[in-house]
């Protein structure tokens, strides 16, 4: 379990911690991630691609995350993605270079598994494709070949990192799939033998940075090594528990861990949900508590809700508690984090919304049918807002009445405690509660 020091977070070596999105994404993950990293040896990926964007601000540079994990950021953390991670490896390089760029010493600090599954731009031609085909019903995806990868994974046709090093099948594999999409989508343009050429050179460069990952997380946990999972995306994207079928292709709750890192469940000490004092959604699907008026406007502009990846502006609304129970009840938080209460700082009342009507029946559960959100009615508590600067604040005695009550009322409804409270985006600017 994460525990505070006088220096500030200190992450068990009891077990692995994990943090989770418990929204529809962009909580703020990556900062805590980041801020946990100063005590941790080992940061994992276990699911999603280069679909997620995790920002870090330190000082005066940001860094922006998609595939790697953010636990690059400390020296002193060695990183791997998982077996359950899709990756683009052009991304993979230019990211890392990115990184190498800004002054962060890589060297053997990342680490990617031999069974992972790789992203193409047959991939992504697929996942543009498919949107399309949609129309009016897409998905609003992010464009990165994610639901294509995860696609022919289960259908047993993917390509894995190891496949690189066995050039035969690694080539009949490109060819078969490459030539099934043109079946399904038509015969667009594509040029295998330079993407083939390309990935015979990608493949070499690699070498250095594949590990057979069970072994990694096996030793890692053997030689009580302080690990830390990054999630992405969120929960109500997952591919199960979200609001299907506008989610990501992946778990993105706490069975991704093990699914996706190849470890054992009881290996899992704690899990921290990060929660945004508001909500967000980017992309298509139900958003029960989207305010399309001055309040969203205000969130949007205030919060700087645009996505990382694809730069789209986020769809902004009230805290939905009902969701942030929902999220729980499956990932077992052992604590919250509260991210980006300082936008809500000018509003004279915040609401969060405590139950969903539909059909005269009230729900504090998130419902599977989507059709029957239609005409439900968001139940609303309203509380007094603060009105005064919380950005920066980092002891609970220093935080405004109103502030304290609006987090007590979440800790109470969700029946976990907060315990990190974000307030500005910078490393510094986040108050752990004792
Ligand atoms: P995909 O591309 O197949 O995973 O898209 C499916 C849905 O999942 C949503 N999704 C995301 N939602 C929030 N943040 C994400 N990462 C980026 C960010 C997004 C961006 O950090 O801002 O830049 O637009 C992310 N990735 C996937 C997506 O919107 C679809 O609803
Ligand atoms: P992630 O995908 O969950 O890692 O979140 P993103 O990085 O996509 O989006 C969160 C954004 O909010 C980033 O720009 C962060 O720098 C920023 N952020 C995180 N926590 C806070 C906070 O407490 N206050 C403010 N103002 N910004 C924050
Ligand atoms: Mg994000």
């Amino acid at each position: 379990m994460a525990s505070v020091t006088e220096k500030g977070v200190n992450v068990s070596d009891e077990g692995i911690t994990v943090v989770l999105g418990s929204q529809w994404g962009d909580e703020g993950k990556g900062k805590l991630v980041d801020i946990l990293c100063d005590s941790v040896d080992v940061c994992a990926r276990c699911q999603g691609g280069n679909n997620a964007g995790h920002t870090i601000k330190v000082n005066d540079k940001t860094y922006d995350f998609h595939i790697l994990p953010s636990g690059l950021v400390n020296p002193k953390c060695v990183n791997l993605i998982g077996t359950g991670v899709v990756v683009y490896l052009p991304a993979f390089f230019s990211e890392l270079n990115g990184l190498i760029n800004k002054g962060l010493d890589c060297t053997n600090r990342i680490f990617i598994s031999d069974r992972a599954q790789l992203v193409f731009d047959f991939h992504q031609r697929a996942d543009v494709l498919n949107e399309a085909e949609l129309g009016k019903q897409s998905i609003g995806t992010t464009g990165k070949g994610i639901g294509p990868s995860y696609s022919t994974k289960a259908t047993r046709s993917g390509i894995r990192v190891h496949h690189l090093y066995h050039w035969d099948e690694f080539e009949a594999r490109y060819r078969k799939n490459v030539s099934d999409l043109q079946k399904r989508y038509g015969a667009f343009e594509y040029d295998v033998e330079a993407e083939l050429a390309r990935y015979k050179d990608l493949a070499e460069k690699l070498k250095p940075y594949v590990v057979d990952s069970v072994v990694f997380m096996h030793n890692a946990l053997k030689q009580k090594k302080r690990i830390l999972v990054e999630g992405a995306n969120a929960l109500m994207l997952d591919l199960d528990f979200g609001t299907y079928p506008f989610v990501t292709s992946s778990n993105t709750t706490i069975g991704g861990v093990c699914t996706g890192l190849g470890v054992p469940p009881q290996r899992i000490a704690s899990s921290i949900g990060v929660t945004k004092a508001y909500t967000t959604r980017v992309g298509a699907g139900p958003f029960p508590t989207e305010q399309l008026n001055k309040v969203g406007e205000h969130l949007q502009t205030v919060g700087r809700e645009y996505g990382v990846t694809t730069g789209r502006k986020r769809r902004c609304g009230w805290l939905d508690l009902v969701v942030v129970k929902y999220s729980s009840m499956i990932n077992g938080y052992t604590s919250l984090n509260l991210t980006k209460l300082d936008i809500l700082d000018a509003l004279p009342e915040v609401k969060v919304a405590v139950a969903y009507v539909i059909d005269g029946k009230r729900y504090e559960t998130f419902p599977a049918d989507l059709g029957s959100l239609e005409n439900a009615e968001i139940i609303y508590e309203t509380l007094p807002g603060w009105q005064t600067s919380t950005v920066g604040i980092t002891r609970w005695e220093q935080m405004p009445e109103n502030a304290k009550k609006y987090i007590q009322f979440i800790e109470d409804f969700v029946g976990v405690p907060v315990g990190f409270i974000g307030v500005g985006p910078g490393r510094n600017e986040m108050l752990i509660k004792e």
